[in-house]
């Protein structure tokens, strides 16, 4: 076998240059390069690699947990099938990354890390930032990414990389498995060379399968829909990865049956399409709640069945509901007891529509989800037209935005009152339109994320809104979109504080406590002085946006429209009334009230708690 010596770091980069993934007879590189921030852990091996590969491409982040929620959402947009890896030094380069890593794995997003390792040979230890235990040597801080990784190895001779690459993209390229994989990359051995087999650097192609469902359980699906009166579809992210809206839409026009979208799910459905109920769950609307209430039966595809979709297992009150789940990956598939049909969403969707060629539901049932819709709508157009303050609410935002948003465009957001008020509000015309990360709900995501989808999608506006306290968090990736040209329209919500658990505070008696952002007061104590003097213009600006202050909607809406015609990055700052909320529709979310307490606020919140707890259900 014929043989190339390079060093373990460059193998790697050679190995991913050369992989790619194919569906539907469509084949692309499956990645788009490698983020990265350099120091003593990588910048002579996997940097020295990336320099000699210059057509795999390096950007530069400022802050390493961004640069891997830029390569999550540029995988979300890409329906996982591009991603990026991402480089780091060890010690705190490499656990900055842990909290995305969680991230990608909990949305099932591929994300390859090569974090910097500690000295395999050891002789030199303890290292600059090495993790010293005194009951063994075997471990450092990259076995943090064991818990968030889907493949974890550590590479502690150069030729172990030739079954751990392989190992990571099976991994990466599975629809069941993704999510990140972590090699953990010793300093030493990343300069090390090896005469490597040519074959591990030929171009490798990754089929991603459309599994079909097995045929007796599709046809017990079959026989479920077809008795029931009072079926629901819930669309999760699954619909969108496996790019089924349309047989969605086509089985839901013909059937009558409605359906009703998660998080990741939204945007299956266009907000209009007669079928559509919206959100589902504690941030959903109306009509998806109360028929998901008195659901027979529950199809869900492709969705994870979170706390907040099932409204903390609230929201499936019928005694007689049964769950048919399509999902790609048995472990979803199987949850509340529901009928498994194991299979790519797209391929169970279409033949779920031939067997049930001739079924509709019900003539009233139908009549009920378009009222439900009608109604709905007229409930947005109220929320984005309220004419409250200045400050004005947050709904009025949403529906600016909306507004000067083509169809195509995409807003993104993470975490805050927002993602709550967009799953609600936003009208989604494009599958690809609503990019909310939701598993991990993870404070500045927002940027960094909009960075990723700008880089999958240049052609389409990007309308990150982000919260004051998530872009204190996270405001940094700004820079990046600068240096490499991506234009975003970032869209900054002060309410001076957490607006969000501030509600949540008052909701469980403690009355906001922490979480506004005002100046410690000498007299009481407490951080409930004058409001925190931030200029989010100034920061903005400071960091090379172009910025434009708003007060009210008039402004706003010209502001947005200057932002669009932008080239570079701008930031729009709009003070908004945090008290102003959209209200919530027939759901419940678990959060457990302190069972004692001396406040009095308190015991009666637990009150209310212990009386909503009772509708929690068991699906067995
Ligand atoms: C990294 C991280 N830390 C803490 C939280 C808990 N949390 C959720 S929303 C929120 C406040 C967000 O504030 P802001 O961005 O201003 O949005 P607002 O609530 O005002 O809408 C906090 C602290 C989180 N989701 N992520
Ligand atoms: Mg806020």
């Amino acid at each position: 076998m014929s043989t190339v010596r390079l060093t373990m770091a460059q193998a790697v980069i050679r190995f991913l240059k050369n992989q790619f993934v194919a569906r539907d007879g469509i084949e692309q590189a499956f990645f788009a390069g490698c983020w990265g921030i350099f120091g003593h852990g990588n910048v002579a091996g996997i940097g020295q690699a990336l320099q000699e590969n210059p057509d795999f491409r390096y950007y530069q982040t400022r802050n390493e947990q961004a640069m891997v929620h830029t390569a999550a959402a540029f995988a979300k947009m890409n329906d996982r099938l591009q991603t990026f890896a991402c480089t780091t030094s060890i010690g705190p380069g490499a656990t900055n990354m842990v909290t995305a890593a969680a991230g990608a794995t909990i949305n099932r997003l591929p994300v390859l890390l090569l974090p910097g390792d500690i000295f395999a040979r050891r002789n030199v230890a303890p290292v600059l930032q090495q993790l010293e235990l005194p009951y063994s040597q075997d471990i450092s801080v990259n076995d943090c990414f064991k818990p968030v990784s889907r493949y974890w190895d550590r590479i502690n001779r150069a030729d172990q990389v030739i079954s751990a690459l392989p190992e990571a993209m099976r991994v990466l390229t599975s629809p069941t498995e993704t999510g990140t994989a972590t090699l953990s990359l010793p300093q030493d051995v990343q300069a090390e060379a090896f005469d490597y087999p040519e074959r591990l650097f030929e171009k490798r192609v990754w089929s991603i399968p459309r599994p079909r469902p097995d045929r007796n359980l599709l046809g017990k699906a079959v026989e479920w829909i077809r008795g029931s009166r009072a079926p629901l579809i819930i669309a999760g992210g699954g619909v969108i990865y496996s790019q089924a809206t349309e047989a969605l839409s086509r089985l839901a026009e013909v059937t009558g049956i409605p359906v009703a979208e998660t998080q990741a799910g939204k945007g299956s459905l266009r907000y209009d399409a007669s079928g559509s109920l919206g959100a589902m769950g504690v941030t959903g609307t109306p009509g998806a709640n109360i028929l998901a209430r008195e659901a027979d039966l529950i199809i869900g595809i492709g969705t994870r069945y979170s706390d907040f979709t099932s409204a903390s297992k609230t929201a499936f009150q019928n005694p007689d509901a049964r769950f048919i789940n399509i999902n790609i990956a048995e472990f979803d598939a199987h949850k509340h007891a529901g009928l498994p049909i194991v299979a790519d969403a797209r391929a169970a969707l279409e033949e779920l529509e031939a067997g049930l060629e001739g079924f509709t539901v019900g003539e009233e049932y139908r009549a009920r989800v378009e009222k439900f819709n009608r109604e709905w709508d007229a409930e947005v157009s109220r929320l984005y037209n309220l004419e409250h303050g200045p400050p004005i609410s947050q709904g009025e935002v949403i529906g600016a935005v909306n507004g000067i948003a083509a169809p195509r465009d995409v807003v993104v957001c993470a975490a805050g009152s927002l993602p709550g008020d967009l799953h609600k509000l936003w009208r989604t015309r494009d599958p690809k339109g609503y990019h909310l990360e939701y598993g991990y709900s993870c404070m500045g995501y927002e940027i960094a994320g909009g960075l990723g989808v700008k880089m999958a999608a240049p052609e389409r506006e990007v309308y990150v809104m982000v919260g004051d306290g998530s872009y204190l968090m996270m405001a940094q990736e700004i820079v990046t979109s600068i240096q490499e040209g991506y234009k975003l329209n970032v869209v900054l919500i002060d309410n001076h504080g957490f607006a969000s658990i501030g509600g949540l505070s008052e909701s469980i008696g403690s009355g906001g406590f922490g979480t506004r952002y005002r100046r410690r007061d000498e007299a009481s104590g407490q951080l409930d002085g004058e409001v925190l003097p931030v200029d989010f213009a100034a920061n903005a600006r400071s960091l090379g946006a172009h910025v434009i202050e708003a007060r009210d909607l008039p402004s706003l809406r010209e502001a947005l429209a200057e932002a669009r015609d932008q080239t570079r990055t701008t930031v729009v700052v709009i003070e908004t009334d945090r008290e102003e909320r959209v209200p919530g529709y027939e759901s419940w979310w678990d959060v457990p009230v302190a069972e004692v307490s001396e406040m009095e606020s308190v015991r009666a919140a637990r009150r209310a708690y212990e009386a909503a707890l009772g509708k929690e259900r068991h699906h067995l």
